[in-house]
């Protein structure tokens, strides 16, 4: 089980007050790793996720940054790295959605989708991969969506943004392998999270209709993305580059199937 084993290893994981942020974080704790969370709404948010980490037994600490400020992100990967240690594992996974109709949506709640889904993953992994690369090591794991392969009423924008971070994930992996860093994305299926609550709700048509839509026949529980995250911080993944793993209960295996059907 050595290949899966995290101690000693420093993980940051953006959006990690909360949902599938949080959910990963506590894998890579579990696992061994010091996690690093990072959130941008408000210091006691932060504060009252490090309780729940504590109260789960993982070890964390908190930063407050906004990932799509070049900045503000360079300032916070240097207190990290002096504060903490050298980042060895990255999860880019701060993210918004919008749903709107493509042609009711202003540019700029556009603009703000791609920049926070897209472009802070470029700007963040930008800052730790220097100290990866001069270390020869690293890992980056950058959360995708089953928005990176396929379409949905209302969500043009976060597709679009999560299309270009698996294509993004691509090219890091292209670029970076050669300095012993693998990246890699994780694409979660439905899950039950407070992102996804407005089209959860019991006898909400979208909620039957990824009931019926997922092989596995519920929406994921935000504890299932845990050992896709440990296995790709891992050395268990050290040859695996570019890749996104689907943890989706096997929608994107299946086109469907009549809601009559069993
Ligand atoms: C939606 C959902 C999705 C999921 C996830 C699927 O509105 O369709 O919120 O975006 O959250 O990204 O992979």
């Amino acid at each position: 089980m050595d290949l899966f084993d995290l101690k000693g290893k420093v993980a940051l994981v953006t959006g990690a007050t909360h949902g599938l942020g949080m959910a990963m974080a506590m894998g890579l704790g579990k696992a061994g790793a010091t996690v690093v969370i990072n959130g941008n709404s408000s210091q006691e948010k932060i504060d009252n996720a490090l309780k729940e980490y504590e109260a789960a037994g993982v070890k964390a600490v908190g930063y407050k940054f906004d990932v799509t400020d070049e900045s503000q992100v360079k300032d916070s990967i240097a207190k990290i790295e002096s504060e903490v240690g050298n980042i060895d594992i990255l999860v880019n996974n701060a993210g918004i959605i919008k749903r709107v109709p493509l042609e009711e949506m202003e540019v700029a709640e556009f603009e703000q989708v791609i920049k926070v889904d897209l472009v802070s993953p470029f700007i963040v992994s930008k800052h730790v991969v220097k100290g990866m690369i001069a270390r020869k090591a690293g890992k980056i794991i950058n959360i995708c969506s089953m928005m990176s392969e396929l379409g949905r009423n209302t969500v043009g924008a976060y597709a679009a943004a999560k299309g270009g971070l698996k294509m993004l994930t691509q090219n890091m992996a292209t670029e970076w392998a050669k300095h012993n860093i693998q990246t890699n994305g994780i694409g979660p299926g439905y899950f039950a999270t407070s992102q996804t609550a407005p089209i959860r709700v019991d006898g909400h048509p979208f909620n039957d209709f990824i009931v019926n839509r997922t092989p596995a026949g519920k929406w994921g529980d935000p504890s299932e993305l845990e050992g896709a995250a440990i296995f790709l911080s891992s050395k268990a993944s050290d040859f695996v580059n570019g890749q996104v793993l689907y943890v989706d209960g096997g929608i994107l295996a299946t086109i469907g199937k009549p809601s009559n059907e069993d």
